[in-house]
């Protein structure tokens, strides 16, 4: 292995374009427009022109950021119950806890364009809240599901490096290896249940941060099945309602390590290296 095969840029031309530095997460902003209060009647906010336009506010802003050493250790306090943080507060913290980051963006984004950007130890982050019409469901992600669901996990050190290590595995994967990736994700990360003392407990940003949702996972109502990344990679999900089936793992550590033994088994032309110290990703050609 030569320096030139190290840093030599897009070898193979058909490999899709990923970010190799966590500056490039700029252009990792699609969103996925589904369930936009704007124009879908299923979102509870549609008609609603006061939530919209703050919603656009908050969301126009999201789009301008661009990444930065941000002033992480400026200012003190994490998340209280009488008002919302600021991103900058949270950063703060994960920053001593894991080194993980956040950064606004605007609504549901693409799974690769999430995925890349946990490669940076990176999380993206939406900044409107949820319709007050539906307090305990949202059809998208909002700030509670960000904060109350994933920002508890991202400050474990075991989440966060299986995190990244997932996040690397989709980087240059083809637009099939993300959709399973995705997926199995989905039912884990979002969606996933285990077993604690006999009792279903949930894992699941999407089911901590959804009270309703997280009542009807543990009851008898939805289907269980075990918890088996290549039969769950291929499973239909839901994303407009609750879930009809769940996935059961034995523990939050079996959880994460078939996710993560399975984005490993996915197969590369080449492999990458996390270099924290520069924030980028070098490429390695196997020859
Ligand atoms: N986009 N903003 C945002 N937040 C998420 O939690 C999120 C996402 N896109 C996809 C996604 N989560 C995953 O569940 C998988 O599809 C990768
Ligand atoms: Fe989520």
């Amino acid at each position: 292995l030569t320096n030139f095969a190290l840093y030599k840029r897009d070898p193979h031309a058909d490999i899709p374009w990923f970010p190799r530095h966590i500056s490039e997460l700029d252009k990792c902003s699609n969103c996925v427009t589904k369930y936009e209060p704007t124009t879908d009647p299923r979102h509870p906010g549609n008609g609603d022109d006061v939530y919209i336009a703050r919603r656009k506010f908050l969301n126009d802003q999201a789009s301008q950021y661009k990444q930065r050493n941000l002033q992480f250790l400026l200012d003190e306090g994490v998340i209280t119950t009488d008002r919302i943080p600021q991103l900058r507060r949270i950063n703060e913290y994960l920053q001593k806890k894991t080194g993980f980051i956040l950064r606004p963006c605007s609504g549901l984004l693409s799974a690769r364009d999430f995925l890349a950007s946990l490669a940076f130890r990176v999380f993206q982050t939406t900044t409107y809240l949820r319709h007050g019409a539906s307090p305990h469901h949202s059809p998208e992600p909002d700030l509670i599901h960000e904060l109350l669901g994933h920002v508890p996990m991202f400050a474990d050190p075991l989440i966060a490096q299986m995190s990244q290590d997932i996040g690397l595995m989709s980087l240059g994967a083809t637009d099939e290896q993300i959709e399973k990736l995705a997926t199995v994700y989905w039912f884990i990360i979002e969606f996933g249940l285990c077993r604690e003392d006999g009792k279903l407990k949930a894992i699941g940003a999407g089911l901590l941060s959804a009270y309703g949702e997280l009542m009807h996972a543990c009851s008898d109502v939805p289907e269980h099945k075990e918890f088996d990344p290549a039969i769950t990679a291929v499973q239909k999900y839901e994303d407009s309602d609750y879930q009809p089936l769940y996935f059961v793992a034995n523990s939050i550590q079996d959880a994460l390590m078939k996710l993560r033994q399975f984005a490993l088994s996915m197969e590369r032309p080449f492999s990458v290296v996390y270099n924290p110290f520069t924030q980028s990703v070098e490429v390695i050609e196997q020859t």
